[in-house]
């Protein structure tokens, strides 16, 4: 795919050391003695970094050696007591350079999980693709992986590959072992898929194979291990019933049954979503996997406890037409005295949640996993907001800061309902011991304030809308900006 280069270009094998500072609350631990970072695709198999003797520096060396020379013979299990519930150990957080994910992976990882980090860094790719960048600086993610290791003297491990390439992601399986999959490796932007026909057929074959190929890993190396998916509340688009957790009970000409709950995706991202939910049932069913689909709905936010740690730590934070997500969006928006762009009429209500509860759902549901066979569906969200709401909350609390906050109606470059029932269940995270972060003036305020603090980085012309998903066509497009 023209567009597309190969994930390996991006690869940057310097690691020198870096100082990092006197981290926040920790104490400076030993750097580790060497960790292993394993590539697909690429003419270095693999990449063996390894700290000199004084311990002072890293040497990063390409070896084409193949990988089942270097790759451990040993089991490695979880480490759980005799009398102790078992715990999953060893979670592969797939899609770990992202914004969901790399928080994840830091939050298992100072909760006591052993994490490796599977990404194919494709993401920062369409970042120079179409000259859009994070409001945050971002680190890469070897810098990141240095300084929480420097911090909390807790490794995680890294494979920086794709999970189309079936190989990769087989030897990735083998050599991590994880007991948890967690999955949010894929394009997950509905105005990308939208763009022209080369990425709707990019997201779709990212995404479906992903998943598929990840499934076929399960099913042939780690049987056992629990797949944790992040779907989307979009999968099921906008009914005018209320939305259930996965399936629904339904009597049809006297007979009743419990059945998937109907899916009316509206993008072709959102529709891989469902591809993949499908796909996954299915081998639920036919080879016994176990699985948690994730339907998640919209989030924003920053910062979490570990993202917050140190400066090289933190989250990407997407404010542009084609990542940026509605609130996060806004926050920018008001921050540079840019009109709020509300879509259409606004009246379109989505689940919203904090991206610290992210990272506390996929918490709960790999410490409490599904059974063999057991396709679990979790709506994860914690409160429902139109977006003509949304931008309610952000002009009272730009006002409060000083900032005149003003919202214009922008023609709608989707296709959805403006206007529409929405009652979306959302209990069975609760159940599970959810304590959710709700949308508070105080959170609305520090979001708003980091807007403001990373203001001057803020490209205008990266703000309004340009991908019409009545206009897509074959042609690849460049998406000027405005
Ligand atoms: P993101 O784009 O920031 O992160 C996705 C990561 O996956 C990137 O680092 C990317 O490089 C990697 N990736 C993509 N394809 C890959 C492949 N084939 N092989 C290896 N790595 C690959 O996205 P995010 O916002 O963190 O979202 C993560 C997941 O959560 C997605 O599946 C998304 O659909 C879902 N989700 C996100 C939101 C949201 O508001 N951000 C809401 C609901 C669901
Ligand atoms: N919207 C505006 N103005 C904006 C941006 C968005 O009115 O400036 C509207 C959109 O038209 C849409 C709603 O806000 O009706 C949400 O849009 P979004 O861009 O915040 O979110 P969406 O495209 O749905 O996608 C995001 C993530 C995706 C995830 C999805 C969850 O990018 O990965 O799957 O949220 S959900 O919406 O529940 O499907």
């Amino acid at each position: 795919m023209a567009h597309l280069l190969s994930a390996s270009c991006l690869l940057n094998i310097s690691s020198s050391y870096k100082s990092y500072g006197q981290p926040l609350n920790q104490v400076r631990t030993p750097l580790p003695t060497s960790f292993t970072i394993q590539t697909s695709k690429s003419p270095f198999k693999r990449l063996v970094s390894q700290r000199d003797r004084a311990g002072r520096s890293y040497v990063v060396r390409a070896t084409a050696a193949p990988v089942s020379q270097e790759v451990s013979a040993q089991p490695r299990s979880g480490s759980n007591q005799p009398n102790e519930p078992s715990k999953p150990q060893r979670v592969m957080v797939i899609g770990g350079d992202g914004y969901c994910g790399w928080a994840t992976a830091l939050h298992l990882s100072n909760k006591g999980y052993e994490v490796a980090i599977v990404d194919s860094l494709v993401r920062r790719l369409f970042d120079h693709q179409l000259g859009l960048d994070s409001l945050t600086p971002i680190s890469s993610i070897h810098n990141r992986l240095h300084c929480w290791k420097a911090i909390t003297g807790k490794t995680i491990e890294l494979y920086i590959g794709d999970i189309c390439d079936f190989e990769f992601l087989s030897e990735t399986f083998n050599s991590f072992q994880p007991d948890a999959a967690v999955h949010f490796g894929e394009q997950r932007s509905a105005p990308y898929s939208m763009i022209d026909r080369s990425r709707a057929v990019f997201t779709q074959n990212n995404n479906v194979i992903g998943t598929l190929n990840v499934l076929f890993a399960i099913k042939e190396f780690r049987e056992q291990c629990h797949l944790v998916k992040l779907g989307t509340m979009g999968e099921y688009g906008t009914p005018n019933i209320d939305i259930e957790e996965g399936y629904i009970t339904i009597t049809h000409n006297g007979r009743t049954d419990t059945l998937p709950y109907p899916k009316q995706a509206s993008s072709f991202y959102h529709l891989s979503k469902v591809h993949d939910s499908n796909n996954i049932a299915f081998t639920c069913k036919a080879w016994g996997i176990r699985a948690t689909d994730l339907n998640q709905g919209v989030v924003y936010g920053v910062r979490t406890d570990e993202t917050s740690m140190h400066e090289e730590l933190c989250n990407r934070f997407d404010y542009d037409g084609v990542f940026g997500t509605a609130l996060n969006r806004f926050c920018v928006q008001a921050a540079v005295g840019h009109p709020l762009t509300v879509y259409g009429k606004g009246g379109q209500t989505r689940g919203y949640l904090d991206i610290r509860d992210t990272v506390q759902c996929v918490e709960l549901a790999i410490a409490n996993p599904a059974q063999p066979g057991e396709f679990r569906v979790f709506n994860q969200f914690t409160e429902q907001f139109s977006v003509n709401e949304l931008a309610a909350l952000v002009t009272k609390a730009g006002e409060k800061l000083g900032l005149d906050v003003q919202t214009i109606t922008v023609p709608n470059p989707r296709v959805e309902a403006e206007e529409h029932y929405y009652n979306a269940k959302h209990t069975k995270l609760i159940e599970l011991g959810l304590k959710p972060h709700l949308l508070s003036d105080s959170l609305l305020d520090s979001l708003l304030n980091f807007a403001i603090k990373f203001k001057d980085g803020v490209d205008r012309k990266q703000i309004m809308p340009n991908v019409s998903w009545r206009k897509i066509g074959v042609k690849p497009q460049t998406v000027p900006a405005n």
